[in-house]
């Protein structure tokens, strides 16, 4: 009987044998990430764990939660079998960081964490600094430290940003192109971009920086101007909104899917030799170009609902953002996969969904709360 039904067992076909091998990539690995509860946090959170890879996050303490982005990947700590594990701790606090390499025993750490809104930077710059500066420091020192103290090789990400190019002085941007920071924020990203480069080549440790073109997603944080304007469109559409006001309109950016992105992250780390690149689509489309088109998906046109605000422009600009990414295609056969056009389209519906929901909730007598006085 065994025999009969063993030969009529049908063969796995050679999609599903790659698929196992694939879901084997990370089984005994385990990932630290900072800035864990954050859009790429939550992303690549949800890769490593398809791989196998056991996750700690770093979260921090806050009066309200902070996990809603990882909320459907984490399990019960009471419950057998969890993948994501989670700690209290801040990249200003270097001892919490110390004593979580010496705990988690990553071999690979993703510093994800930051103050990552550009124009918040101008109001706090020395937070910014020393969180995106100051703590992407402390973190490589905690892993110096680490492997030094064990002989255990770490691989390490550093969260770098195509607003280290500013007032571009090369387009496209590539790994060459020099820098030119337009804000705190893109200044503090400078130095960890730099210490990290001097920390592969002063102590020849695995780590990478990926400079990462603007990158979005439904779950893109609300003040970033994708969001705010795709939010804007789900509520004008279900009429809890009458208009949105935004800054300058002019401005080009290279926008991806996050999604698309963390996928590279992870590519970097697999690499025999460190090495910084550039994630990017090739294309860039101005902010108007965006609101135009997240719109007219939902059959509106942007010009009845944008306005302007002179309270969303930045002291220092950066006009236009593009992106090379051939040296990712060339050397790790990155390409992205969703275009801006698809992008836009993913997060109105999601936001349009959104706003159904609210809708319900107000046609129900329930009060919405007013976050207006809060965007940037
Ligand atoms: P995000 O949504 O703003 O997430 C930032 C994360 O950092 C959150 O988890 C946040 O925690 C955490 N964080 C903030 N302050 C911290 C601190 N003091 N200690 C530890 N963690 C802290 O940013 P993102 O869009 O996912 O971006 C991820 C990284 O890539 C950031 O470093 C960003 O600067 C960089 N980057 C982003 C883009 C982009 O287009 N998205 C492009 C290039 C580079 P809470 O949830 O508690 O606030
Ligand atoms: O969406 P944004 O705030 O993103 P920004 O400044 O490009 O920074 C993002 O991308 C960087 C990568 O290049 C990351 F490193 C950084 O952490 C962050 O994720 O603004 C995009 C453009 C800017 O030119 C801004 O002036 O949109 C313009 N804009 C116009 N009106 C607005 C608004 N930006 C915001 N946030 N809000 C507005 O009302």
């Amino acid at each position: 009987m065994a025999k009969k039904s063993a030969s009529k067992a049908k063969a796995p076909t050679r999609e599903e044998v790659q698929k196992k091998l694939k879901a084997r990539d990370g089984v005994g690995k385990r990932a630290l990430i900072t800035g864990i509860t954050g859009q790429d946090g939550s992303y690549l959170a949800e890769f490593l764990i398809s791989k196998g890879y056991e996750v700690h996050g770093i979260v921090r303490r806050s009066s309200s939660f902070n996990t809603g982005r990882i909320d459907h990947i984490y399990l019960d700590p009471h419950v057998k079998g969890g993948k994501l594990k989670l700690h209290y701790g801040d990249l200003c606090d270097s001892n919490v960081l110390g004593k979580l390499m010496r705990t988690v025993h990553p071999q690979e750490v993703y510093n994800l964490g930051a103050q990552s809104h550009v124009r918040v930077s101008f109001d706090m710059p020395v937070f910014t600094a020393d969180i995106v500066a100051m703590g992407a420091l402390k973190l490589l020192e905690a892993i110096r430290e680490y492997q030094t103290e064990t002989g255990k090789q770490v691989r390490y990400y550093q969260a770098s940003s195509s607003e280290q190019y500013g007032k571009v002085l090369e387009v496209p941007q590539k790994e060459t192109t020099p820098f030119y920071p337009r804000s705190p924020y893109a200044c503090a990203k400078v130095m960890a971009h730099w210490a990290t480069v001097n920390y592969r080549e002063s102590y020849n440790m695995h780590a990478s920086c990926g400079i990462l073109f603007n990158h979005e997603s439904p779950r893109r944080g609300e003040t970033f101007v994708t969001r705010k304007i795709t939010r804007a469109v789900g509520r004008i559409k279900m009429g809890l909104q009458d208009k949105v006001f935004l800054g300058n309109l002019d401005s080009k950016r290279d926008w991806g899917f996050a999604g698309d992105y963390v996928k590279m992250m992870w590519m970097m780390l697999q690499q025999d030799e460190a090495d910084d690149y550039v994630v990017a689509t090739g294309r860039t489309i101005t902010v108007r170009k965006f609101a135009e088109m997240a719109f007219e998906h939902a059959g509106l046109n942007f010009k009845k609902y944008v306005e302007f605000d002179p309270r969303y422009l930045r002291p220092a600009e950066v006009d236009l953002l593009l992106g090379d990414p051939a040296k990712a295609k060339k050397k790790l056969g990155w390409v992205p996969e969703t275009s801006v056009e698809e992008l836009a389209a993913m997060m109105v519906e999601h936001d349009l969904e959104l706003a159904r929901r609210e809708k319900t909730l107000r046609d129900a007598g329930h009060k919405l709360p007013d976050s207006s006085g809060h965007d940037q």
